[in-house]
């Protein structure tokens, strides 16, 4: 890099403004888009925060400089130093008169796929090109609302005195169903990767942590092609002690999402715009059907179903509408599932009063669910039977099980899908859009 360009200078574009009229400044990025206008050149250039006009007066610009600057493919990366100029006409209220500039790197021609042409690219394109997909500026907004959603959950956590941690990936056992482990072979020995981190944050429990919260990934071989599964995920999941009933659990969901939306809502004006979304804020508490109210409402409406039968995803989207116009609200939970849909959570605690039913529950989101939680058995024996229920082997689960020996309370929580959460909000038509570089059943590169 010439001498003349001092990276230790550089300003990024969002901390230069008009009022810094007539001073020298550094800038670099990507060239996205050059303009010759014969006496006079302008060229966006783009980085994480946005873009900066240069103007390249062809009078007044070295002719090395200005071919050099004209010329260079869309997409290289450059460095200019200049000067800075207020222009009422530049986008941004300002402009820069390059002095120097270095090509850091140079693209090559054609690039694999546009990022500011307007043309609709294919899903399976952008993502086979996500390094360039991910330049695009509406692009890079779901992953600063991803950030914002992210850093709202985690404020509003911290504040209710949850405890971050990590648990592990590789594990010796599932805990939510063999159909969706992926093996892997660990120094000859069989293992999984997690598809929750379920026992170990109930473990924590044990371990008198009380409250924790983990985001994570989460492994589910999905054998499903759809647009809100994949396989792996970013979990997050909360665990508390010393719970009266699910009813505790709901309040921190509640909670939680209400405030990571609000907080979203209010730091990302631009991104939601940019994306065609009104920012929102959700008041708890949100409403609370029961099962089989939910099943009784879509039965009103025509739908075929019983109850005690699952609800598909038909049935799902549905539900969403009318809970919508009867209740208002985008956000509800479905409680009080059937035992017998709930059978292969062994963990979860039934109701004493009608074992049949489960306190568990799950939160929904314009008809997709979102979160699933509630209180969970802490009762050994009557764990066991559940696991043997389902027929598993308590054996295999007893790594789990002996927290349960020495001094459990009772204790609740719940696993919020990070991506399920951002496709809803941000009314997007594919998960995949919210994982930088998703895995699906065909695709594990980039
Ligand atoms: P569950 O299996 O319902 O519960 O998962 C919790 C939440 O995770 C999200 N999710 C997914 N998101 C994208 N792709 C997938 N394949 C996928 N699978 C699940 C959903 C779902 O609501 N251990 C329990 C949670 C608990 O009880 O604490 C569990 O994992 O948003």
């Amino acid at each position: 890099m010439p001498d003349a360009i001092d990276m230790a200078t550089r300003a990024r574009s969002s901390k230069l403004s008009a009022s810094m009229d007539g001073q020298e400044v550094t800038v670099a990025g990507w060239v996205q888009d050059t303009r010759n206008l014969g006496g006079i050149s302008f060229i966006q250039l783009r980085d994480r925060d946005g873009t900066v006009q240069l103007t390249l007066p062809k009078k007044k610009i070295e002719p090395g400089l200005f071919k050099e600057l004209t010329t260079i493919p869309r997409e290289s990366v450059i460095a200019v130093r200049g000067t800075l100029k207020a222009n009422k006409e530049a986008r941004a209220g300002f402009e820069i008169i390059p002095s120097a500039m270095a090509a850091l790197n140079v693209a090559e021609t054609p690039l694999p796929m546009g990022v500011i042409d307007k043309v609709n690219i294919d899903l399976d394109t952008r993502l086979s090109n996500r390094f360039m997909d991910l330049r695009r500026e509406q692009v890079l907004a779901i992953f600063k609302v991803r950030d914002a959603l992210l850093g709202g959950s985690r404020e509003y956590l911290s504040s209710e005195g949850f405890l971050e941690v990590q648990t592990p990936k590789i594990v010796a056992a599932g805990a939510e169903g063999g159909a969706t482990l992926f093996k892997l072979s660990y120094f000859g020995r069989e293992a999984y990767l997690a598809q929750s981190p379920q026992l170990y944050k109930q473990s924590l429990m044990g371990a008198g942590f009380e409250r924790i919260f983990e985001i994570a990934p989460a492994y589910r071989a999905e054998l499903s092609d759809t647009v809100r599964h994949l396989s792996e995920f970013t979990s997050l999941d909360v665990e508390m002690s010393f719970v009266k009933d699910s009813d505790d659990v709901m309040k921190v969901v509640e909670g939680l999402v209400a405030h990571a939306i609000t907080h979203v809502s209010r730091k990302c004006t631009a991104e939601l715009s940019m994306l065609g979304i009104e920012p929102s804020e959700q008041k708890p508490p949100f409403p609370r059907l029961t099962h089989e109210e939910c099943v009784r409402l879509l039965q009103g409406a025509g739908k075929k179903i019983e109850v005690g039968q699952d609800i598909d995803t038909d049935g799902e989207k549905m539900l969403g509408d009318i809970v919508k116009k009867e209740h208002g609200s985008r956000l509800y939970f479905i409680t009080r599932f059937p035992t017998e849909l709930k059978r292969g959570t062994f963990y979860a605690m039934r109701l004493d009063e009608d074992p049949s039913l489960t306190g568990y529950f799950d939160f929904e989101f314009d008809g997709e669910e979102l979160v699933s939680g509630g209180q969970r058995e802490h009762r050994l024996p009557r764990l066991i039977a559940q696991i043997e229920e389902n027929d598993m082997s308590p054996e295999a689960f007893e790594f789990y099980l002996k927290a349960f020996r020495f001094g459990m309370p009772p204790h609740g929580g719940f696993g919020l899908g990070v991506e399920r959460f951002l496709h809803m909000l941000l009314r997007l038509p594919n998960i995949r859009e919210c994982v930088l570089f998703p895995r699906d059943r065909v695709r594990i590169a980039p």
